[in-house]
């Protein structure tokens, strides 16, 4: 279930809709309040929008105050942080167009010429696939060596394309089946699936003449067992103590040349977080998604104690855009890399594309396939097109 919001300006209008997620972290904002979708549209419409009729569109952080008085909660469950980030996201897009101008433009000013690199889902895994599926989430890939949007989203969807054929050497039953994201569901193990997705990104690599790098997406809250205090690999028959842990991932970036790695450890665990970036920061990109859900306090907790170098950000975890913005700017003034994500529930809405362009996110978390995924991905290229001197984002 989502919600689509429409804001009119006396000049201007727009629309957001809000995503959700299948492996949310515990401390996100709550999506919907009880009662979901139908309640907020039955019951609380008239009463939001009766208080938001008259403000400024531009001055998004007082209507993203007004929205948080208005719920009264600390986690947004009165009125749900994607009734919430719906209207902050649809009032800035009414904002941009009252200007005519484009969002990622009225975001991040009339320079902005940066795009950001695709990160592309390849197979699915975990709570984004059924049983005997890999354990990882997200089988992930980057095409670092592209030198426009255009070729880096050719590039994702080769690699998923040569990764059907290579599956069905391993998986002779595969079906063809995807998962939440759009990747392939394999039944095989962890380790044939990291095999053919370094396979995959080396042969379309070479026949494309673009580097493409593997990343992965571990989601390891949903791995982490409380009571054995082990991270359970149900499909290798595998359970791995922080410490394994450690090893296990550190071994992985190694022999794959992981690009980035997501979640890599349970959500409330930033000292194996630090640990790990400790050890392989230098070379890969170590991100937190759960472990930050784009909230700024827990991401100062993350830069003081050098968890990661990298932060996935969702508005609709912390509920509004003048917050994502805070942490967006945040972990800009730490050398944290903002890399703009959807979740794995979405709409046909294209905001997030803009979000990373004018964030200056150097890397957008999308997807790869599906046309929820392809629309920001259209959306890259269509604003690549107008930009009169584009190039891609960098990393330092
Ligand atoms: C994630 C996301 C998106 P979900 O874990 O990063 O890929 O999944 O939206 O289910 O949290
Ligand atoms: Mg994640």
């Amino acid at each position: 279930m989502t919600i689509e919001v429409d804001v009119l300006t006396w000049n201007g209008s727009g629309r957001a809709a809000a995503p959700s997620g299948a492996s949310t972290g515990s401390r996100e904002v709550v999506s919907f309040p009880d009662g979901g979708v139908d309640r907020v549209v039955s019951e609380m419409e008239d009463f939001i929008a009766s208080e938001l009729i008259g403000m400024d569109a531009q001055d998004i952080s007082t209507i993203d105050e007004v929205l948080k008085e208005i719920d009264g909660t600390d986690n947004l469950s009165a009125i749900g942080g994607n009734t919430t980030v719906a209207i902050s996201m649809a009032v800035v897009k009414a904002a941009a167009s009252s200007y005519n101008m484009p969002l990622y433009k009225y975001i991040g000013g009339n320079l902005i010429n940066e795009l950001p690199f695709p990160l592309g889902n390849m197979m699915n895994g975990g709570a984004h696939a059924g049983i005997n599926a890999p354990d990882i989430q997200e089988f992930l890939v980057v095409p670092v060596g592209a030198t426009n949007v255009g070729d880096a989203v050719f590039a994702n969807a080769s690699v998923h394309k040569k990764l059907k054929e290579l599956i069905q050497t391993k998986d002779s039953n595969f079906t063809g089946g995807k998962g939440d994201e759009g990747g392939w569901i394999p039944n095989i193990t962890n380790d044939n699936a990291l095999e053919i997705q370094a396979q995959a990104c080396e042969e379309v690599g070479d026949e494309l003449g673009i580097e493409i790098r593997p990343s992965l997406d571990m989601a390891a809250s949903e791995l982490w067992d409380a009571d054995k205090q082990k991270y359970v690999y149900a499909q290798d028959g595998i359970e791995r103590d922080t410490g394994d842990q450690i090893d296990f991932v550190k071994d992985i970036i190694e022999t794959y040349k992981m690009f980035y790695v997501e979640d890599p450890f349970d959500e409330s665990d930033f000292d194996g977080f630090s640990q790990l970036t400790a050890k392989v920061g230098n070379k890969c990109l170590i991100c937190g998604d759960d472990l930050f859900v784009t909230n700024k306090d827990l991401l100062a907790k993350g830069i003081e104690m050098n968890a990661a170098n990298a932060i996935i950000i969702k508005p609709n975890q912390i509920g509004s855009l003048s917050e994502t913005y805070a942490t967006v700017k945040l972990a800009k003034e730490n050398n944290i890399v903002p890399v703009v994500s959807h979740r794995s529930g979405e709409t046909t809405d294209e905001t997030i594309a803009h979000l990373a362009i004018g964030f200056g996110s150097p890397m957008i978390k999308t997807g790869a396939i599906g046309g929820e995924r392809i629309a920001k991905l259209n959306e890259l290229i269509r604003i690549e097109e107008e930009l009169p001197n584009p190039k891609m984002g960098s990393f330092n």
